[in-house]
């Protein structure tokens, strides 16, 4: 059966701390992520990008960077994946900043709360992402979208299009964590965040690491996959605008693409923080698209 995805890209930079990740979704587009998609066996829809206010390149003001426009952004990026989720598709948020990630999560608990669906949240990145305005070192809401979801931000960020707490930290597991500040740090302990982080894969290995991920998803859950692409060691992929190192491999990341697409359940995803202006040749953008392509079946012989 094909698989109808609707592409939504969404230009901003205002929840990061580096100019650039508003041309992400161009890059993905040019390094071929619609004709991979559809050699995929997917039908897909590209609905351009979003509109939203410019970066206004302020300072924080009560802990919070570019407030107001964090929220027009993401208020955007909520009706729009609503609206595909909505048509039965399956949306492809093409970030922008992981900021929206707000946004584009809200939208989805939103739809599996109407829909009496259960919500696994996977969160690959290299930051948990889990910082508050008195925590935060920086400001830049792109490190705090995971609070927000669970309840702990601004009323115009938890309460974006309903009523939240739109999730609990007990639906989320981040892997690929190796950049968490101190303050943060203790909050993820506090809320019991589930976090296979570096040593933990370093230690038992990608494969045990996605098995623990994926465990008790059954045929009512909706999977949302939310991709930093800083998640990927920088050796692999340089173009963004916070690089870590001691990230997943090619290959590791590879597994844990194509275990994610044998499990059968992603029904929307998110590709964040992919920064042009920091890449060679959009090597970056190439790299997440195979990795992509990954998550919707592509495997190197045959599906076991
Ligand atoms: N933890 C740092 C901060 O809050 O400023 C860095 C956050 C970077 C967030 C990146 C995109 O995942
Ligand atoms: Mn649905
Ligand atoms: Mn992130
Ligand atoms: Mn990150």
């Amino acid at each position: 059966m094909p698989i109808p995805v609707s592409l939504i890209g969404a230009p901003t930079d205002v929840g990061a701390g580096a100019r650039g990740v508003s041309m992400g979704p161009e890059a993905l587009r040019v390094a071929g992520l619609h004709p991979t998609l559809e050699a995929l066996d997917c039908v897909v829809q590209d609905r351009g990008n979003l509109v939203g206010p410019p970066n206004p390149w302020q300072p924080a003001s009560n802990g919070y960077r570019h407030l107001s426009e964090v929220v027009a952004w993401n208020t955007a990026v909520h009706d729009a994946v609503y609206a595909e989720l909505g048509l039965g598709r399956l949306p492809i948020l093409l970030g922008g900043d992981h900021c929206l990630g707000i946004g584009s999560i809200s939208a989805v608990a939103r739809h599996c709360r109407e829909q009496g669906k259960k919500l696994r949240v996977l969160w690959l990145d290299a930051h948990a992402d889990f910082n508050t305005s008195l925590l935060t070192p920086s400001g830049n809401i792109h490190g705090m979208p995971v609070a927000c979801l669970c309840g702990h931000g601004p009323d115009a960020l938890v309460n974006i299009g309903g009523t939240g707490p739109w999730i609990s930290p007990q639906a989320v597991r981040q892997i690929g964590i190796r950049s968490v500040d101190e303050g943060e740090k203790r909050f993820v302990h506090e809320m019991g965040l589930e976090v296979f982080d570096m040593r933990y894969i370093d230690e038992m290995g990608m494969r045990h690491t996605m098995e623990l991920a994926l465990a008790m998803i059954d045929s009512n859950t909706h999977l949302h996959v939310s991709f930093d692409v800083d998640f990927l060691d920088p050796d692999v992929a340089p173009g963004v605008g916070t690089t870590v190192r001691g990230g997943p491999t090619y290959r590791e990341a590879q597994l844990c693409m194509e275990m994610i697409a044998d499990c059968g359940r992603m029904a929307s995803l998110d590709v964040m923080e992919l920064n042009p202006a920091l890449d060679v040749r959009n090597q970056t953008a190439e790299v997440a698209v195979d990795l992509i392509a990954s998550l919707f079946g592509k495997s190197t012989l045959m599906r076991r």
